[in-house]
């Protein structure tokens, strides 16, 4: 346990650093590798990079729509059932975030406009690993088919025997993903920015994986013949602020639900109530024993910070400086902290909103900014799948309205064709109306 105040600030700065994320030199150098094969040799290397890290039996890289048809009608009926909820909240909270066009008369005559437009054609990226990730299908693929992005494809690393789970293919399908590959990796990256001859080109890239994933994110998106990215990522973490009225086995639960996730997940607990945080160490080593993840949530919680507190407010200001992917707030009034709340990617209200809500099932985005990009990044939403766009249109008399402060500021930047081009249509107007 971590008492905040009696902390010098840099103690209190060194209490709140991540571990860094050890970007090894070699893992820029395989990707960049990778990345010259799929550019060079398109399908070819990703076909045997997939058979080397994957599936070495595998024959193809897209899986026909036949094969996904199958691989949907296996998954059973309940898990369908909630696959279908799922998705119709995401769809109904992201359909709300469509943004009318903005339509401005700024002075007479000038007429501005906003607009917006579905990006053409994203890849959506789900990573295999440990626990593959229907969900996250959702996440992406709602959005996308809800801003009408025409072309929208799916890669994924196979399994062993060159196959999806089910549940994958069920939310593509539901998605209405026209293509899914199966590759994944820093490969698959590659391959979607930059096209092969079966992986269509896209014009942005979204969604989590691992170290080589995130970094073949970064490589094409600073390549101008590469690809748009949705955020930068890292390890999933939590920042659970809780005072004396907070329920320790619910806190408890909403730590391990993070940590689960993987061995390098943060779970920050910053708690005004010495009781309630003793109280949840105990029902976090309790609930361990039962998890089937217990390995890699023992590993994660051992760098949980348990974090004291004199006050809720104090909490919040320690939860501000961290910038949580996720936090919850189980305190008395949680709402009434809501407008002292910055930098968190998405926030739960209270002991009933449990991080696995957001996770799953309640409508919100799951693919969030970590490692403290909430500062500046934003929840994923439709507004990441398409692009802003203005437009205006001047009326002669608009034009005489405006025309003299263009002149004045070409002018003074000293760009005489600017003025010109506004100049020159006022002198036709005025000899027009001689
Ligand atoms: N908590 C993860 C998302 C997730 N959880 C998917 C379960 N499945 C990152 O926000
Ligand atoms: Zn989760």
């Amino acid at each position: 346990m971590i008492t905040w105040n009696t902390l010098t600030s840099a103690q209190q700065k060194d209490a709140l650093t991540r571990p860094v994320m050890a970007l090894a030199g070699s893992v820029k150098s395989k990707v960049s590798e990778i990345i010259n094969a799929v550019e060079q040799r398109g399908d070819e290397a990703v076909l045997e990079l997939t058979r080397q890290f994957d599936c070495n039996t595998l024959k193809t890289l897209p899986l026909s729509s036949r094969q996904l048809t199958e691989l949907a009608s296996q998954v059973n009926d309940v898990t369908r059932q909630a696959i279908e909820a799922a998705y119709a909240n995401i769809k109904r909270f992201h359909i709300a975030q469509q943004q009318p066009a903005v339509v401005v008369e700024t002075r007479p005559g000038v007429i501005c406009e906003q607009h917006s437009d579905a990006i053409e054609s994203v890849g959506l990226y789900i990573p295999g690993g440990s626990a593959p990730l229907p969900s996250t299908v959702l996440m992406l693929g709602v959005p996308a088919q809800v801003a009408g992005c025409k072309t929208r494809i799916l890669c994924t690393p196979p399994n062993v025997n060159g196959t999806i789970a089910p549940e994958i293919a069920y939310a593509a399908s539901l998605c209405g993903i026209q293509k899914v590959f199966l590759c994944g990796g820093a490969q698959a990256i590659a391959a979607m920015a930059l096209g092969t001859q079966t992986i269509t080109k896209v014009d942005k890239i979204y969604g989590p994986g691992n170290r080589f994933v995130t970094e073949a994110k970064q490589q094409v998106s600073q390549r101008n013949d590469g690809a748009a990215i949705d955020m930068p990522a890292g390890p999933s973490e939590v920042l659970v602020i809780a005072d004396a009225s907070a329920n320790a086995q619910f806190v408890a639960a909403d730590l391990l639900s993070q940590a689960e996730h993987g061995e390098d997940s943060q779970a920050i607990l910053v708690c005004s109530s010495k009781e309630v945080i003793e109280q949840t160490q105990r029902a976090v080593e309790s609930q361990l024993q039962v998890l089937s993840r217990q390995s890699t949530a023992s590993v994660a919680m051992k760098n949980a910070r348990y974090i004291l507190t004199q006050s809720v407010d104090e909490s919040v200001l320690v939860s501000n400086q961290y910038a949580p992917e996720h936090l919850i707030v189980q305190t008395e009034d949680a709402r009434a902290l809501l407008p002292a709340i910055k930098n968190a990617g998405s926030v739960f209200l209270g002991a009933w909103s449990p991080e696995s809500a957001g996770d799953y099932a309640s409508g919100t985005n799951h693919v969030l900014p970590t490692y403290g990009f909430a500062r500046t990044y934003s929840s994923l939403g439709l507004s990441d799948f398409v692009r802003r766009y203005t437009v205006q249109e001047i009326t002669q008399q608009g034009l005489q309205e405006i025309g003299q402060t263009i002149c004045v500021l070409a002018e003074a930047e000293g760009l005489d064709a600017h003025k010109r081009a506004v100049s020159i249509r006022l002198q036709a107007l005025e000899e027009a109306s001689k």
